[in-house]
């Protein structure tokens, strides 16, 4: 390649590039949020090295105890909780974070913060061991309470809707932070050599109907009447099942290429396995924000009103019409059964 080519390559636009001109967008921002992006960005960068290197240092495998959902931690498990607590508490912005490995909330000390983040620092951790993708999920809210103390759980049981920004970051073949701040989604890749992201999914939107459904369909047997009925259907139209055991991996390829996740209640899990307040809402608002939809089967995951921090929920997430077909099989077999047989 010679100079000129090499030279005529661009460069590309990194987040903070892309940030800054966002926050142009909003005249009356501080900076504040933008700087919060930058904070979850750069422990994202800590958290991937970390990964990357499980293999050959000691930070893989089970760490030993468990966490407040009775899950055996992995030791990245807790190394991706305390880097991304040890970032927002020291970027200044929040008050107070939810974690999916404490029990309570998470005072960072800055009362004059303006945010609250609800944060699962590694999803799917049990895949690290065998190599295959995992991820984070954030959401961010203002805070509700008065400047000056505590973060409060008023400021945590706010509905899905007031997020002021979510997103996620894919440890897969590359490393990927997906967000939205309520003006369309966009994806930015991670140059190892260079330490940046650099966008490289533009305005990212999903099909509205795509041909892959993912789900654990050894729970089949204890899935609610019209989940079965729907999983049918995928069988039957010969769609392609590809349930990887990682939500972020699973909803990442779901949101590009079209398709439906899955996670009903059933017998084990009565209100389904994942979390409202750190893995569904911000979910379901970028999923939202890229022309799809997020349901717990009867209610838009972004209307519940949240009232335990670690509360479950139903997840159906993807392509339109796909959550729309899963939503109405569920809302006749429930009237079906509520209808008395003359
Ligand atoms: P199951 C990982 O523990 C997780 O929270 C999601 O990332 C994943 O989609 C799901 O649980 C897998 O659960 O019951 O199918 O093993």
């Amino acid at each position: 390649m010679t100079i000129k080519e090499n030279l005529a390559l661009p460069v590309g636009t990194t987040l903070d590039r892309f940030i800054m001109r966002k926050q142009e967008d909003f005249p009356f921002a501080t900076g504040e949020l933008s700087q919060l992006l930058r904070d979850i960005a750069l422990a994202a960068k800590i958290v991937n090295r970390a990964i990357n290197h499980a293999g050959l240092t000691d930070i893989g495998g089970a760490y030993g105890k468990q966490n407040v959902q009775g899950e055996d931690q992995q030791k990245l498990d807790v190394v991706a909780n305390i880097r991304f607590i040890r970032a927002l508490r020291n970027g200044g912005e929040v008050c107070a974070i939810i974690s999916e490995e404490e029990e309570e909330i998470i005072q960072t000390g800055n009362q004059k913060g303006r945010y609250i983040v609800a944060i699962d620092p590694l999803d799917g951790s049990s895949n690290i061991d065998v190599n295959v993708s995992i991820g984070t999920i954030f959401s961010i809210y203002r805070r509700v309470s008065e400047m000056g103390g505590d973060g409060t759980l008023a400021d945590c049981f706010q509905k899905g809707t007031e997020q002021v920004a979510a997103g996620y970051i894919i440890y897969g073949s590359s490393t990927m932070l997906v967000y939205t701040t309520g003006n369309g989604v966009n994806g930015f890749t991670y140059e190892t050599s260079l330490g940046e992201f650099f966008l490289s999914h533009p305005n990212i939107t999903i099909p509205a109907k795509g041909e892959i459904y993912s789900v654990n369909e050894g729970g089949y047997n204890h899935f609610p009447e019209g989940v079965k009925k729907y999983v049918e259907l995928c069988r039957v139209r010969n769609y392609s099942a590809r349930y990887i055991g990682s939500l972020v991996a699973d909803f990442h390829r779901n949101l590009l290429k079209g398709g439906i996740y899955l996670y009903p209640n059933t017998q084990k899990s009565p209100l389904g396995k994942l979390r409202l307040l750190y893995e569904c809402n911000a979910l379901a608002f970028l999923v939202e924000q890229a022309g799809g939809k997020a349901s717990d089967g009867m209610r838009r995951i972004l209307d519940i009103e949240p009232f335990e921090l670690h509360q479950r929920c139903p997840f159906y997430i993807g392509s339109t019409e796909m959550v729309e077909e899963v939503e109405s099989l569920l809302v006749a077999r429930e009237v079906r059964e509520r209808t008395p047989v003359a």
